[in-house]
C-alpha cells in the first residue's frame, strides 16, 4: 500500500487528488472520490458563490470524509466562493489559474488547508513562504488552463524549491504515472482526465465517449493570444477557435466564440460550439468505472513498478 505524509495531513486513504474541473466536478463526484479513499474536490469554475455552497452541502449529505474545493482564480465569482468555503467549513481548497495570496491568511486563520496549484517555481516559493500546506504541480499535459512546463520538467524544480510535500498532476492516469511521480520526488498525484470517465462524473455521454475513444494526438491548445491558453480535444470547435485566433479574429469575436463553450461541452455534448477539455493523457482511458476502482487500480498498479524499479541499481 502506498502511503506518504499528505494521506496524514488530510486523513485520506490513498495520496490521489481529482482535478477541480469547471463545470465538471460537482458534490456528487467529489463524495465518489473522498468515499473511495482520495480527496474528492468540487469544481467552482466561473459558477456564482451559492453554486459552490450547495455542493459542498450535497458532498456532506454523500461523505463524512474531507472534501475540496477547487477556486478557478480568474472567475468573477472567486471573492465570494472564498468567503464560502470558510462559511461551510470546507477542509482543503486548491486554487488554479493564478495567484491565490490576498485569501491565504483567511483560510489558515480558518484552519482550512490551502494547496495551490502552481506552474513554476517562483510560485512555488511565494506559496511556501504565504504557509501553504502542500503544492500541486500541474504540468502543461493536463487539461484545460495550461502553464508553459511540462509535469516531468516541473515537478523537480518544484520539490527543490519547497519543503512542503508536492503532489503531481498533468499527463497521469494510471500506475506507471503515478510511480513516475513518486520517482521525481512528489508523495502524491492529482488527477483530471481519468476521472472522466467515473460512473459518477455526470458529463454528457458524447464526452464520455469522446474522452474513452481518443487517441494520442488529440488534444491541442487554443486562447494563447488572449493569454488564457487551454488543452482541450482537438474538435472541430477547437481548431475553428484556433483559425480565429491567427487569422484576424478581434479580441473580442475571439471572447465570444470562446463564452459558454464548456458548459456546451459538458450538459449538451454538443460537438460543434463546444469546448471538450482534455489531458494528452485521454488516449489512455479506456472505459467508464466507479470513482473508487479507479484510485485503487491506479495505486495498486503503481506499488509493483515503484519496487521493480530497484532492480536497475547494481
Ligand atoms: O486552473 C486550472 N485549469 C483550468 S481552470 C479552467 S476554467 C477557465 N476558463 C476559461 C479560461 C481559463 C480557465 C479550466 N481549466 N489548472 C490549474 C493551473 N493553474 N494550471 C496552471 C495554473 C497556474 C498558472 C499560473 C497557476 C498559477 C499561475 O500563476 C500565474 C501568476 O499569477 O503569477
Amino acid at each position: 500500500m502506498i502511503k506518504s505524509e499528505i494521506c496524514d495531513m488530510l486523513g485520506i486513504e490513498y495520496p490521489v487528488f481529482q482535478g477541480g474541473m469547471a463545470w465538471i466536478a460537482d458534490g456528487k463526484l467529489a463524495a465518489a472520490v473522498s468515499n473511495g479513499g482520495g480527496l474528492g474536490i468540487i469544481a467552482a469554475g466561473n459558477a456564482p458563490g451559492e453554486y459552490v455552497r450547495e455542493q459542498v452541502r450535497i458532498a456532506k449529505s454523500l461523505t463524512s470524509k474531507p472534501v475540496g474545493v477547487n477556486i478557478m482564480l480568474l472567475s468573477p465569482f472567486a471573492d465570494d466562493v472564498a468567503r464560502i468555503v470558510i462559511e461551510e467549513k470546507v477542509e482543503v481548497v486548491t486554487t488554479g489559474a493564478g495567484n491565490p495570496s490576498k485569501y491565504m491568511k483567511d483560510w489558515k486563520d480558518a484552519g482550512i488547508k490551502v494547496i495551490p496549484v502552481v506552474a513554476s517555481v517562483a510560485m512555488a516559493k511565494l506559496m511556501t513562504r504565504l504557509g501553504a500546506s502542500a503544492l500541486i504541480a500541474e504540468g502543461g499535459e493536463s487539461g484545460g488552463h495550461v502553464g508553459e512546463l511540462t509535469t516531468i520538467v516541473l515537478v523537480p524544480q518544484v520539490c527543490d524549491a519547497t519543503t512542503l510535500p508536492v503532489i503531481a498532476a498533468g499527463g497521469i492516469a494510471d500506475g506507471r504515472g503515478v510511480a513516475a511521480a513518486f520517482m521525481l520526488g512528489a508523495q502524491g498525484v492529482q488527477m483530471g482526465t481519468r476521472f472522466l470517465s467515473a460512473y459518477e462524473c455526470t458529463i454528457h455521454p458524447n464526452y464520455k465517449e469522446k474522452i474513452i475513444k481518443a487517441t494520442d494526438l488529440c488534444t491541442m491548445v487554443t486562447g494563447k493570444r488572449l493569454g488564457h491558453p487551454v488543452r482541450s480535444l482537438r474538435t472541430q470547435f477547437a481548431r475553428n477557435y484556433f483559425k480565429a485566433e491567427y487569422g484576424g479574429a478581434s479580441d473580442e469575436e475571439l471572447e465570444a466564440l470562446g463564452t459558454g463553450a464548456l458548459r456546451l461541452a459538458v450538459q449538451e455534448g454538443d460537438n460543434e460550439n463546444g469546448c471538450f477539455l482534455s489531458g494528452q493523457i485521454a488516449a489512455m482511458v479506456k472505459k467508464e468505472q466507479p470513482a473508487a476502482e479507479i484510485i485503487k487500480e491506479v495505486m495498486e498498479e503503481a506499488e509493483p513498478i515503484l519496487l521493480r524499479a530497484s532492480q536497475w541499481v547494481k
